[in-house]
């Protein structure tokens, strides 16, 4: 019998990946039973998930091998005790260098000093600041997992002094890695540009809090494309009311969409994306989502598992 993939991630979604995914599946010559139902629940194989949709409750799947999470951040269903399948995020190159795009953007517009000229064509000739070179910017980018060690290394590609930090100690060529406390206190120190992409874990809420961003240069720029609970907001909306942090430029929030009335919106010193720094581009999705039904069926490891006790 062919495996049955319960498409869980919602409508829209459906509406986007069902033919692409139909046809990714047959390119890669699994047969499988794709639907966005599933009226027999013990008869599911895969989940496919996103946290568009609420589905909360696994425990009818008793028989699901596992739960394939189409976004790469999986802080609202690692904590679900219902599930006890392995869960595996999303990880692809489209992301990555989607990633990467935006970061290196976001590095150079505020490196460069843009939003000046951008803002500021008011007659007036103006060429006594000239931005320093890459290579006299220090850059820090906070995580260095598949997106973060891939933008370090960009960055450090277009010459910026670039540190990273993580968890447990990394290597990543033309990088500075730290790890540890001691490394994040020399790491925000130096952070004249500060990226966050970490993943939203206890051990990572409020990462950024007054203390810490009281390390940081004045003047820093932020660039948080991680997640927004990383920052503490009333501690950042009083670093850049104080101008101690010069600009945070933000893609991800507590609530999201951010509230009309979020005082972020308003604020001349924020620069509001709208969660859409990396994007799962759907052919790239495709593949990474039949390769790990491919190796379910086959009893080999899943890609990208979930560490359920670490949170990421
Ligand atoms: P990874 O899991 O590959 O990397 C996470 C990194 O964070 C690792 O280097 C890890 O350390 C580090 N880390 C985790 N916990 C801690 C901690 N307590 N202290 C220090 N370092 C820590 O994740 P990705 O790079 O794939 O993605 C990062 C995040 O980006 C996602 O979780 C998601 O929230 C966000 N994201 C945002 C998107 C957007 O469009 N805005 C799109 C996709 C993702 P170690 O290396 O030691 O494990
Ligand atoms: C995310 C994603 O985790 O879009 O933010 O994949």
């Amino acid at each position: 019998m062919p495996p049955t993939i319960f498409f869980a991630a919602g409508p829209a979604n459906w509406a986007e990946y069902e033919a692409p995914l139909r046809a990714a599946l047959a390119r890669a010559g699994v047969a499988a039973d794709l639907s966005d139902r599933a009226p027999d629940p013990e008869a599911v194989d895969y989940i496919v998930y996103a946290p568009t949709r609420e589905f909360s409750d696994f425990t009818p799947y008793r028989n699901c091998k596992a739960v394939l999470s189409l976004w790469a951040g999986v802080e609202r269903i690692v904590g679900n005790r219902t599930l006890t399948q392995p869960l595996a995020r999303m990880v692809n190159p489209e992301l990555t260098e989607g990633m990467v795009e935006y970061v290196a953007g976001h590095v150079l517009r505020h490196h460069l000093g843009m939003d000046a000229h951008i803002r500021g064509q008011d007659g007036v000739w103006r060429n006594e600041i000239m931005p320093p070179l890459a290579r006299e910017r220090k850059v820090t980018v906070l995580g260095l997992g598949e997106l973060g060690a891939a933008s370090a290394r960009a960055l450090a590609g277009l010459n910026f002094a670039v540190a990273g930090w993580s968890r447990t100690p990394r290597q990543v060529e033309g990088v500075e890695c730290l790890s540890g406390a001691a490394g994040l206190e020399t790491a925000l120190r130096r952070a004249e540009i500060l990226v966050l992409l970490m993943p939203l874990t206890a051990d990572t809420e409020n990462l950024l809090d007054a203390g810490r961003l009281a390390l940081l240069p004045r003047g820093a720029a932020i660039v948080n494309p991680g997640r927004g609970g990383l920052i503490d907001d009333a501690a950042l909306l009083a670093a850049l009311d104080a101008g101690r942090v010069g600009h945070a430029t933000l893609d991800v929030f507590r609530t999201e969409p951010l509230p009309k009335d979020h005082p972020y919106w308003a604020h001349p010193r924020v620069t509001v994306t709208p969660h859409i720094a990396a994007d799962t581009r759907v052919p790239g999705a495709c593949a990474v989502l039949v390769e790990n039904v491919r190796r379910g069926e086959a009893g080999e490891p899943f890609l990208h598992l979930v560490d359920r006790v670490r949170g990421y």
